[in-house]
């Protein structure tokens, strides 16, 4: 495939709510799309970085950075055959694994859309619609998690996710399992945790949680084998897992028996359906995470959690629980499921006019420059 030319666009959008995590509040989600022109078609990528680098190393400035002045440039030289020739071509630079992401995701996207293949074909997706959860910031008080939460029940989502961290925790996920009964729920710690709080963390066993989900630093798989032994509720891993052979190694270790895949944590969409290959091999179950993507992120991750080893209700929420105006046309949530997009490609395109309201930054990169 030739590649002519690569956009680069910076935008910024405001979240219909402040998301709060142990590691920081969002309330403006500033991020980066890439967009890839063939001699055929066109495709879209959207990273997962943030303004800040608190929940990796990347943010969002200097994913355009290493963009501009690494990968695209590199990626333009490589004149590669199909999309799965960019992970090898770029493979010198380390990490930055957020930008590559964004990267293939718009080559593959490009790729698929001149054969007419939708991307959930291309993964091995099973299925149609998939069932959603939701991501429940941290709340200044239990009262207003309850409400947020109880919204949530009411519009329909299959499972709710508590954020915690030391010193919200057991209280409010009391709150909500009284309040809520038999609800589908789990939490997650973003790294928020150290090793000698495994006593603590011992007592979320009394509320039958689906997971707890990276209570530890992303490099302590070590820590995670030895909580996963010492409580009953499943530890599922996030931030720790960069890879297929990361996630086999987490596995066999007995850091976790569930895995959240994002494909920008992995570097890509075919690292991320390696991981779930990995997974299913072991038969450790796996759901689609989220980083509130827009519309963009949001179709890829859909052909995602489509593949049949997805088997648990992924942080895929509909357009409205990020966004007022969504960059596609809006993922609507119907008795608790999104549908999977069928069109070429990721199967969606952003809407022009709302896309060039949110830009902040752009810029092109061609052949010639490169
Ligand atoms: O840890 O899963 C996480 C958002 C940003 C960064 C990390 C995480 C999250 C979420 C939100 O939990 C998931 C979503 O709805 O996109
Ligand atoms: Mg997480």
């Amino acid at each position: 495939m030739k590649l002519e030319a690569i956009e680069i666009r910076t935008v910024r959008m405001p979240l219909v709510s402040p998301f709060r995590t142990s590691f920081g509040v969002e309330s403006v989600r500033e991020t980066l799309l890439v967009r890839v022109v063939t001699a055929t078609s066109e495709g879209w990528g959207e990273c997962g970085a943030s303004e800040e680098p608190l929940y990796s190393s990347e943010y969002t400035h200097g994913a355009t950075e290493v963009l501009r002045r690494h990968l695209v440039p590199a990626l333009l030289r490589a004149e590669i055959r199909d999309a799965h020739a960019l992970a090898p071509a770029l493979a010198r630079f380390k990490g930055h694994r957020l930008a590559k992401s964004a990267l293939e995701a718009a080559v593959l996207d490009a790729d698929l859309r001149a054969q007419g293949v939708s991307l959930s074909h291309a993964l091995g997706a099973t299925k149609t619609r998939v069932p959603c959860g939701v991501s429940v910031g941290i709340t200044d008080t239990i009262p207003e998690l309850i409400e947020a939460v109880a919204g949530y029940l009411e519009a329909g989502y299959a499972r709710i996710k508590l954020k915690i961290e030391p010193g919200w925790d057991l209280d409010p996920v009391r709150a909500v399992r009284e309040e809520f009964g038999d609800i589908e729920l789990q939490v997650d710690a973003n790294a928020s945790y150290q090793p000698a709080d495994s006593r603590h963390l011992a007592k979320l066993d009394d509320f039958e949680l689906s997971l707890l989900e990276q209570p530890f630093a992303a490099d302590d798989l070590l820590g995670h084998a030895r909580l996963a032994k010492a409580i009953a509720t499943p530890i599922c891993l996030d931030e720790s897992i960069l890879s297929a052979r990361g996630a086999a190694a987490a596995i066999e270790m007995g850091a976790c028996s569930i895995i959240n895949i994002k494909p920008g944590r992995v570097g890509g969409y075919l690292e991320a359906r390696r991981v779930h290959d990995v997974c299913s091999a072991h038969d450790v179950p796996v759901w689609c995470g989220g980083m509130l993507e827009t519309g963009v992120g949001r179709a890829a991750n859909l052909a995602v959690a489509a593949m049949p080893g997805c088997t648990m209700p992924g942080d895929t929420s509909a357009s409205d629980r990020y966004f007022a105006t969504d960059l596609t046309d809006p993922f609507v949530l119907r008795d608790g499921h999104l549908e999977v997009p069928t069109g070429a490609g990721i199967g969606v395109t952003p809407n022009a006019d709302v896309l060039d309201e949110v830009t902040v930054e752009r810029e092109w990169i061609t052949g010639a420059e490169a």
